[in-house]
């Protein structure tokens, strides 16, 4: 669980690449094109950028789509008014980062607003969490009791995120249920999503470093991401 300090370069590494991949993505895709079209710009992205994507796991999910959290990309068309989620692996020199933001096209309703900020203060209660926390499991209580607190946790998965190395999927687990004491030189995700059945999913995920004095943000893409065109 605890990465030396050579796998710590890398994995920082895999995740600076794949956040540039995730940026230049934002920038190039474009309302009207379907979510494989988009997995495959995500896939040549990253590929340019030095790292391989795990092209298995890959999720782009518009609209209603995007409320079951496997998603597979299909051939729908996005369409302006939605949230698309895309979730993606890859590896730079064998380890891994996972990143995954919901994209507004277009001018999204309220309701679709609403299930985004939720998502977006849990996401914050756990990295506030994150500073002082001592186990897995205070941050994983941190995050949900946002959703506990506004009657949504049903929509929400039993885990937060998972540890990253050589494997996608490692230990810690930040699962309900689970726990494990923080120490430096620990990587994993943080992931909250809400998923409404017939409505949208909602899924923000970052790779953080344990450190000395709290933690280090290894993945860098804005928490809020517009697609205007
Ligand atoms: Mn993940």
């Amino acid at each position: 669980m605890i990465k030396s300090s050579e796998e710590i370069a890398l994995l920082r590494e895999s995740a600076r690449h794949s956040s540039a991949a995730m940026r230049q993505l934002q920038e190039q895709m474009y309302i009207g094109m379907s979510e494989i079209e988009i997995a495959d710009m995500l896939h040549a992205l990253l590929r340019k950028n030095g790292v391989e994507p795990m092209t298995w796991g890959t999720i782009v999910a518009s609209g209603e789509n995007a409320s079951d959290p496997h998603a597979k990309p299909t051939g729908r068309k996005t369409c302006p008014g939605e949230i698309v989620v895309v979730d993606f692996g890859a590896q730079f020199d064998g380890y891994a980062s996972d990143i995954t933001r919901s994209f507004f096209f277009g001018e999204i309703s309220e309701n679709l607003q609403t299930v985004f900020n939720y998502v977006l203060a849990s996401y914050h209660a756990a990295m506030n969490c994150l500073k002082t926390a001592r186990t897995t499991e205070e941050v994983e209580l941190a995050h949900r009791k946002v959703f506990i607190d506004a009657g949504l946790d049903l929509f929400a998965l039993r885990s937060l995120g998972h540890g990253l190395g050589k494997e996608i999927h490692e230990a810690p687990r930040l699962r309900v249920g689970e726990t494990d004491t923080l120490a430096p030189g620990m990587v994993f995700t943080i992931e909250p999503g809400l998923y409404i059945p017939g409505l949208c999913g909602v899924r923000i995920e970052d790779d953080v470093l344990i450190t000395d004095d709290g933690f280090e943000l290894l993945t860098d893409v804005p928490l809020i991401c517009k697609v205007e065109h």
